[in-house]
This record gives C-alpha cells, sequence and structure tokens, in this order.
C-alpha cells in the first residue's frame, strides 16, 4: 500500500463516520478549490501494545519521521506530530492517553477493552483504521464521560482518523478562516466555539478552526445513541520570522480542538 493508498483508506472510514466532511469537501471543491490535507489525526492509549508508536508505524515504514511533542496535563493527554520528506504529504498527529494518570476505573475499563481484542488485531499494522474492535456498553461510555471525554470517544469509535484538515493556504477564494467558517456554517455545518471560533494566530504562525463532530448512531450492548463521531479542520500556516512556513502544532490551540468531539 503506498502512502496515497493508505491515506484514500483512512478517509474512506472517516467520511463513512463523518459525512459531513464529504459533503464540505465537494462543496469546496464546487467552488473549484482543489482540497490539500494539512494533517489527519489519531487518538489512541498509551497501552504498549496500542500506544502511539504502535498507530505510527505504518507512517513510519512510508518515509515519515516523528517531530514535535506536546503534553496536554488537564485531558492527560501526549501527543507528537510526524511529518514526511515530501512537504506535500499531510502531517500526523497522534496522541494517547496516559493511563496511569487516570482513575483505576478508568484504568481498569479501558484494560477490559483491550483484552477483548485478538493477538492478530493487537499485531495488525493496520490497527490503526479498524474502528471498534470491543463490545462496550452506553453505561460505560457515560462513566467515561464523566471523567474523560477523550477515553469514552475511543471506547464508542476505536481506531480511525479522528479528523483530516484542509490546508487552507491552498484555498484561493477565501480571505480569512473566519470568512471560510461562514461559508461552513451557512452550508448548515456548526463549528467548535470553544475558546474562540478562531483558535491561535498569525504570532504562533498558526490558526485553525474546526467544525463540531457529526453526530452519529452509534449501537451498544444496551441500545443505540447518537453520538459526536469525527470532525473537520481547517489550518491556515503563517512564515516563521527566520523564514519557511511553521509546521508544528500550537498546544493552546490543540487543546480546544480536543473539544469539537463534545457531547
Ligand atoms: C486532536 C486535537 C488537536 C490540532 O490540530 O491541534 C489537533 C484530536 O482532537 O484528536 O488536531
Ligand atoms: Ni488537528
Amino acid at each position: 500500500m503506498t502512502v496515497d493508498e493508505l491515506f484514500g483508506a483512512l478517509w474512506q472510514r472517516y467520511a463513512a463516520l463523518n459525512p459531513r466532511a464529504q459533503e464540505v469537501h465537494d462543496l469546496l471543491e464546487a467552488r473549484g478549490e482543489k482540497v490539500v490535507n494539512d494533517h489527519v489525526a489519531f487518538r489512541t492509549l498509551n497501552d504498549h501494545r496500542l500506544g502511539l508508536d504502535n498507530l505510527a508505524q505504518p507512517f513510519l515504514d512510508r518515509g515519515y519521521e516523528p517531530k514535535d511533542e506536546y503534553r496536554f496535563e488537564q485531558k492527560k493527554l501526549f501527543a507528537r506530530y510526524y511529518a514526511h520528506e515530501d512537504e506535500d504529504q499531510p502531517k500526523v498527529f497522534i496522541s494517547e492517553l496516559l493511563l496511569e494518570e487516570c482513575s483505576p476505573e478508568l484504568r481498569r475499563t479501558m484494560e477490559a477493552l483491550i483484552d477483548q481484542m485478538t493477538e492478530d488485531q493487537l499485531s495488525d499494522p493496520m490497527l490503526l483504521n479498524m474502528g471498534r474492535v470491543w463490545q462496550t456498553d452506553f453505561a460505560t461510555y457515560e462513566k467515561l464521560y464523566e471523567e474523560s471525554e477523550y477515553a469514552a470517544w475511543l471506547s464508542a469509535f476505536g481506531f480511525c482518523a479522528n479528523h483530516f484538515t484542509v490546508f487552507v493556504n491552498k484555498l484561493t477564494s477565501f480571505d480569512n478562516l473566519e470568512e471560510l467558517a461562514t461559508f461552513i456554517e451557512e452550508a448548515g455545518h456548526p463549528m467548535n466555539r470553544s475558546g474562540d471560533l478562531v483558535k491561535g494566530s498569525p504570532d504562533v504562525c498558526l490558526e485553525q478552526c474546526s467544525t463540531m463532530a457529526t453526530k452519529l448512531p452509534v449501537t451498544f450492548s444496551d441500545g443505540t445513541y447518537e453520538l459526536p463521531s469525527c470532525f473537520y479542520e481547517f489550518a491556515k500556516r503563517y512564515e516563521k520570522p527566520e523564514g519557511g512556513l511553521y509546521q508544528g502544532f500550537v498546544a493552546a490551540s490543540a487543546d480546544k480542538i480536543f473539544e469539537s468531539t463534545n457531547r
């Protein structure tokens, strides 16, 4: 599988979970834009069999290298991004929940989900696109949600691209992110307004905004419930003072982007 085929397979599962992303993508292309991805993001747990390093492997095997790392104290997350030697390839942002910082109950719950996985699933290089690989119930989702929205999301959706991100520098018909956000909202897709609509600024060389995650029926052993699944993000990058476009992320902005899957 080439790197393009890998992103194609990831987009397929993602678009099924977030039909709004396909709609917005198609609206932009109908306007004459060519949509280019800035980054794709994944979520996992720091279990040694399915941590950030495990999810990164398919990218490392295809020319990606580890770059900067980020820490989210309150959300108990660690993240790293990966970039390809060819700068036209999307960056990959992977975060993981630090289980040792969570309550013993949360830890036991997540470990019980992992225990349902087969050896073949745990060692599958395409783990990152396998979706939910365990049975669980809505009562467990709600209990997890009280402590960690991130853990609850992972229990309901498992492994997939959490979001794709449009690289706004490549769009030609919008002057700024506010204009793009208005266009998306007028098409009926609510945006994440946690903090500000636009997170970041030219001063930190990165501006971002995102839709709220699409609500999708999720089947649990105790019923079917509509839950926020995946979202679509938009990023505009600025020149660093020393020259060249800034390639990294901004922790304060990322902290708010995570909230795009809040209920
Ligand atoms: C990741 C949130 C952070 C960014 O671009 O800063 C992020 C997530 O929601 O999993 O994507
Ligand atoms: Ni992102």
